[in-house]
This record gives C-alpha cells, sequence and structure tokens, in this order.
C-alpha cells in the first residue's frame, strides 16, 4: 500500500525520519509551496527564495534517486495555501494507506498536524526528528525537576554522550569551556576574509521573480541574493568556513564592524536549519581540524559549543515549555515595536548598521542581535510578542524553535531567568568596546546624560531602576545595583528624565 511522506522545507534532509524506510516503487513524496508558510510573518524575500528554491532541489534529487515527488508550487492553480489543505489533496490524488511525517520545528504546525488524523480518517505517524543530537525527550529528562536550566551543564552531557571533543572521560584539554581565551574586540587592520557567497542559478532566479512578484512588501533587499540553494553548495560554504575562518572564530565571536557582516562567523544557520548539512557532520568536520592541528581548540570548542550546547538546549526548552513559553512577559515590557526595526531609519548608528545588514543580507551574526537589536528591545521595553515577530521574519535562518527562546529568553528575560541567569542588558560602553559604530554616530558612548548622550546610557540605567523590584535580588545584578545606590537623587531624575524624552519620541518614529 502507498504511504504518503510530507517533507517541509526545513526537512530538505536525505536520511530524514520520514524518508527512512521509503518504498520507492509504491510510496509518493508530498512537497508544498504554501501561501501560509510564506507569509506568517512577512519572511525576508531572501529567506523564501532560499527555502523554495532548496525545496525544488531536493525534490529534483529524490526524483533522479527514483522516489516519485508529487511537487505542489505555490502558483499551482488548484493549491489551498496551507499544508493542511495539500495533505488533503494529497490524500485524495494518491489514496494512501497512512501518512508518513517528521516531527515539525514549530507548535503552531504540529498542534495542526495532531488534527488530521480524524480529519482525514486515515493513520497519521509522526516520527521525531532525529537530526539533533538530544531528542526532545532526552532534554526533558535532563530537565526534570530543575527550576531554571543552564547550558553549561546540558553540553557537559552532551559532549560526554556524543564523545565531542573528549579525551577519554576529560574534555579535550583539561577544560569544557576556552570562552576566556576569545571575545577579542577587532584589531585595527586586521583583513577580514572574503566569504563564499553563491550566484542564483536558474532554479533560484526563477523564484525570485516570483518572489518579487508575489511578496513585494516583505522585508528585505531580493538582490543581491547569495545564498547556496544545494546541499553541495551549503558544503561549499561550509569548507569555506573551517579552512579559513574557523581558526578566528573564537578570538572575534563578539567583534562588530561596520561594512562587514560576516566577519569570522560561519553563515551556516540558514543551511542548518532547513536541514541542507547536519550539527554532527559540522562539528565533526570542526573536531577535526583540532585534532589535525589545523584549528586551535578555543576556537574549535568555542564554535561546536554553539551547536552542540547552545542549538540544542534552546531547541530542548521550547519543546519542554511550549506552547505557554512565548505567554510569558516577566519584566511586564508592552512598548510597541519602534518602525525603524523595519526600515533602518535611525540615528542611532549601531541599529542603523546592524538592521542595514540584515536588510541586505538577510543575516546578522549573534552579537548583533543580542546586544544591539535585543539589548534595544529589553532597555526600551518593547512587547515580547511585537519584538519576536520582527526576529521570526527578517532572517534567512529563523523558525520559532530557536528564534523564540533567544529572544523571549536571552535577548529580553521575557521568561524570568528560565534560560539565562541575567539580563544582557549593557549601557553604550560595550557596544563601544565591541564595535567601531560610536565613531559614526551622532551620539558619544562617552556622555552619560543631554542631548549628545548615547540612549543606550540612560536608558541602561532607567531600566535598572524600573525594573529594580523584579530584578535587584538576582545574585549577578549585585553589582550594577550596588552602583545604582550610589547615585544622588538629581542623577536619577536625570536619568529618568532622559529615558522618558527619548522613549516618547519613539512613539512617533
Ligand atoms: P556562528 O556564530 O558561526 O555559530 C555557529 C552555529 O551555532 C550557528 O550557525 C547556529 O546554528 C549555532 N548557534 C550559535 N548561537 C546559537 C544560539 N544562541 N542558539 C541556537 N543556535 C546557535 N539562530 C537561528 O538559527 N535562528 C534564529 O532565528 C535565531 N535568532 C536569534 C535571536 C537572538 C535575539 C539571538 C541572541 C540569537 C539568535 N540566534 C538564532 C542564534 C545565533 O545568533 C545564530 O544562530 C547565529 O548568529 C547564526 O549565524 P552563524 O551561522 O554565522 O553562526
Ligand atoms: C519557511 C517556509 C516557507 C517560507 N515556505 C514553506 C513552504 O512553502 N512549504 C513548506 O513546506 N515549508 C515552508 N517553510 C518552512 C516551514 O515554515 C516550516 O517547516 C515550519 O515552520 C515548521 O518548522
Ligand atoms: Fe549606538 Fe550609542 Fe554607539 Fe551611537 S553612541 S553607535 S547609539 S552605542
Amino acid at each position: 500500500m502507498t504511504r504518503l511522506r510530507l517533507v517541509l522545507g526545513d526537512q530538505l534532509t536525505h536520511d530524514l525520519a520520514s524518508l527512512g524506510d521509503i518504498d520507492a516503487a509504491r510510496d509518493v513524496v508530498l512537497m508544498a509551496e504554501v501561501h501560509d508558510e510564506t507569509t506568517y510573518v512577512p519572511h525576508h524575500k531572501q529567506k523564501i527564495v532560499l527555502v523554495l528554491s532548496a525545496m525544488r532541489h531536493f525534490a529534483a534529487e529524490l526524483r533522479a534517486a527514483g522516489v516519485r515527488v508529487d511537487y505542489v508550487t505555490l502558483d499551482d492553480p488548484g493549491n489551498t495555501g496551507s499544508l493542511g489543505g495539500e495533505i488533503g489533496r494529497a490524500v485524495a490524488r494518491h489514496a494512501p494507506s497512512r501518512i508518513v511525517l517528521t516531527e515539525p520545528g514549530e507548535w503552531r504546525v504540529l498542534s495542526v498536524m495532531r488534527g488530521w488524523e480524524e480529519r482525514l480518517g486515515i493513520d497519521v505517524e509522526i516520527r521525531p526528528d532525529d537530526r539533533f543530537f538530544a531528542s526532545r525527550a532526552r532534554f526533558e529528562r535532563w530537565a526534570e525537576g530543575r527550576k531554571s536550566f543552564r547550558m553549561e551543564f546540558f553540553y557537559r552531557e552532551m559532549r560526554r554522550e556524543h564523545a565531542v571533543l573528549m579525551e577519554g572521560d576529560e574534555p579535550a584539554g583539561g577544560q569544557w569551556n576556552f570562552d576566556h581565551d576569545n571575545r577579542k574586540a577587532l584589531p585595527a587592520g586586521i583583513a577580514v576574509p572574503k566569504r563564499t557567497r553563491f550566484e542564483p542559478d536558474e532554479v533560484a532566479r526563477g523564484v525570485m521573480a516570483m518572489v518579487q512578484q508575489r511578496f513585494p512588501g516583505h522585508f528585505g533587499d531580493l538582490e543581491p541574493f547569495g545564498w547556496a540553494v544545494t546541499r553541495s553548495g551549503a558544503l561549499e560554504a561550509l569548507d569555506h568556513f573551517i579552512t579559513v575562518c574557523l581558526p578566528r572564530f573564537g578570538d572575534y565571536q563578539d567583534a562588530m564592524k561596520s561594512a562587514e557582516p560576516f566577519l569570522f562567523h560561519s553563515i551556516i544557520s540558514p543551511y542548518l536549519n532547513i536541514g541542507l548539512i547536519t550539527a554532527r557532520e559540522v562539528c565533526a568536520r570542526a573536531e577535526a581540524e583540532w585534532r589535525e592541528g589545523r584549528a586551535p581548540l578555543n576556537a574549535v570548542e568555542g564554535f561546536i559549543r554553539q551547536i552542540l550546547g547552545w542549538r540544542e538546549y534552546v531547541r530542548g526548552i521550547y519543546w519542554a515549555r511550549m506552547p505557554g513559553y512565548a505567554d510569558t512577559n516577566a519584566l511586564n515590557a508592552t512598548r510597541p515595536l519602534p518602525g525603524f526595526y523595519w526600515s533602518g531609519d535611525t540615528d542611532l548608528n549601531c541599529l542603523a548598521q546592524s538592521i542595514g545588514d540584515i536588510r541586505r543580507n538577510a543575516y546578522g551574526h549573534h552579537i548583533q542581535r543580542l546586544m544591539v537589536t535585543g539589548n534595544f528591545a529589553l532597555l526600551a521595553g518593547i512587547a515580547p510578542a511585537a519584538i519576536e515577530a520582527w526576529y521570526l521574519a527578517v532572517y534567512a535562518d529563523a523558525y520559532e524553535w530557536v528564534e523564540l527562546p533567544n529572544v523571549h529568553g536571552m535577548a529580553l528575560f521575557a521568561d524570568g531567568g528560565l534560560l539565562a541567569s541575567k539580563p544582557y542588558a549593557a549601557s553604550g560602553a560595550y557596544i563601544d568596546r565591541m564595535s567601531d559604530y560610536c565613531r559614526a554616530c551622532r551620539y558619544d558612548p562617552k556622555v552619560k546624560a543631554g542631548p549628545k548622550a548615547c540612549p543606550f546610557n540612560y536608558m541602561y540605567w532607567n531600566f535598572l531602576i524600573e525594573n529594580q523590584g523584579s530584578l535587584e535580588g538576582n545574585q549577578r545584578m549585585a553589582m550594577p545595583y550596588r552602583t545604582l545606590a550610589t547615585f544622588s537623587d538629581a542623577r536619577r531624575a536625570e536619568i529618568t528624565r532622559d529615558a522618558q524624552a527619548f522613549l516618547a519620541a519613539l512613539g512617533e518614529a
């Protein structure tokens, strides 16, 4: 009997669980481009081009391997616009005995899929997504009984369990974490490598024309489009990172520079998140570089920690805490999202540069996300749901399972400290230390009050004053609160006055 196997746009992996035992003679793979998935947020145009082009290539690869693929394009006249509608039409076309799925990356999609069995009257089998090191059940076992989750302890268990960077029972180099060697500012004159970008092939050009015509109002520049849209292209990009950038990844992981959007970062998250390359193969490649003496341990450990640690950990939190996770708002933040998050039109140069990079590339690196756009949203008290919808739209790698914990937990502290032990709040001094943005800004990071003062400075202290009740008891916030206690009443009043004037003007931006 025919089994209908659905492959979603972020499941483009040939050994995907739902393709595992495929019978090429009888089974049918369904892939569908649908309006609902392309518009649930105004995705960056490049993200839509990447996903749909990669889907089309993946379908062609399956067909070349002898698999029957039923592929529905966005402009198919019968397209119902939803995954549920397309699975229903495919059931009518193929009369399968069962539907086989791999669990999707988002709660929103899983909750719809759970209703398919009853609606369609046939068996629906949902298989765990085994492309991650830790299954959802494995993370839940680790999390059970813990009041707060700390990535570092989870990461150590993952290192041991998967024998990554281990020497017997001990971590390679005698320590689990080499962060004290990392996170330097970028030295003047350092050459930043030119990155592998890809000319759009015929498939991508076709999708670009369709996206331009159908989604002109979506965020971001369509061109130049430089993403790989096949596994072989993604492997080429990975290879360039591993051989050219990895040795300095750790050192300059937190640095920011105008007109250098990628620095020494890997730029592989869009490929990892749609399955063109897998976390296991990326970690294995990085570890081999260290073992063969081509990259230092601080760089390789730092890089592997992002994937085997952070990426797995945020996914675990997402599934352990959804659907309620998104609804918490520990700091009662309610301000609407300022319009400049979409336009980039602001005189705060760090924000203008970071948002400009995203508009051009559908990419921003971690510190831009956390310490510029995220830090501003935290200090300004932007409503979590408003800023989360922005983060989900603007990056080529954005999927809720990874976006939400990073924004809600790490950047906004909206979960009250489940994920991060303290808010990542910082004044202009941090951005000045880690970037060249302040040099070309009309504000001055060294000025604390008045029209020339960097808004991050008074917003930082205003944030501490406004959230004193919630944050003062946090051990890791003791130092800034001790400093705040030394401020005179006049200084506190000045902070409040400057912050309120700035925030009031934001409402008009
Ligand atoms: P590198 O800096 O080269 O890191 C290597 C890999 O490690 C990344 O490709 C990614 O797979 C993984 N990684 C690193 N940090 C994290 C992290 N905190 N959580 C999960 N994986 C991580 N990542 C996404 O993939 N999608 C998102 O929507 C997303 N939203 C974010 C929002 C905020 C506010 C913050 C602070 C971080 C977010 N991240 C997100 C995590 C991280 O910033 C990106 O994965 C990274 O910048 C992608 O660029 P890269 O591939 O060059 O990463
Ligand atoms: C992101 C995305 C987009 C833009 N379009 C599609 C699509 O047309 N068809 C599809 O199957 N998947 C698409 N995706 C990926 C899905 O949004 C993703 O599978 C879910 O969000 C679950 O992670
Ligand atoms: Fe950003 Fe302040 Fe620096 Fe301007 S001075 S770039 S607003 S941190």
